[in-house]
């Protein structure tokens, strides 16, 4: 099988954010039969839904990847495990990495444990916005180009993090 380029968002809002999204970056780069071939920088936002929880940092990767839809889904969700939960004591403590495959080349998938293109796409300015910086001429299957998609958006508190120079 051809490799295809698959992109995945990645959002955080518990314990340290900001680290388990870039730990998510790194493993996603081992992800086997998988390539990262382009990373977001990492943006804040207010939370989508209830407001009584922290702020989000997001980002967006592009992974060329030979792994079926099934087995990226697989992959991603066996991930979130890994990183996706903090000690609280002697407790596991919530989900704390989500991870979604926004799109699969141009595939539209409907089955009852993955939706591609991932159904909140053309509303979130938090997943618009960093899929915008690292493919800014994408297209969205069904819903057309991103960039039309982006102007409807609006940024609704979305900031870019500026990192510090090492
Ligand atoms: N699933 C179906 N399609 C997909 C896909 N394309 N990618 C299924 C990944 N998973 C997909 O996932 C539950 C199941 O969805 C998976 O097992 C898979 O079979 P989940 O992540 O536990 O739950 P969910 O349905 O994605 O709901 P969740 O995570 O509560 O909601 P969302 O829609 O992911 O939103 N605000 C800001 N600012 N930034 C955020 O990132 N994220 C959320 C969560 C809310 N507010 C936010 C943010
Ligand atoms: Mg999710």
């Amino acid at each position: 099988m051809s490799p295809v380029l698959a992109y995945i968002g990645i959002g955080a809002n518990l314990g340290t954010p900001r680290t388990q999204v870039l730990d998510a970056l790194g493993t996603l780069a081992g992800l086997s039969h998988s390539r990262l071939s382009r990373q977001s920088s990492l943006y804040r936002s207010p939370p989508m839904g209830p407001p009584d929880q922290p702020d989000y940092i997001n980002a967006v990767a592009a992974l060329e990847t030979r792994l079926s839809p099934s087995e990226l889904l697989r992959a991603l969700l066996e991930l979130e495990r890994r990183h996706g939960r903090v000690r609280h004591g002697e407790r596991w403590g919530p989900r704390t990495l989500d991870l979604d495959i926004l799109l699969y080349g141009d595939r539209v998938i409907r089955e009852p444990h993955l939706t591609v293109p991932h159904p909140g796409i053309q509303a979130r300015a938090f997943v618009l916005y960093p899929l915008a910086e690292i493919a800014p001429d994408l297209r969205i299957p069904g819903q057309g180009a991103l960039a039309d998609l982006l102007v409807r958006c609006p940024l609704s508190g979305l900031e870019r993090l500026v990192e510090e120079p090492a």
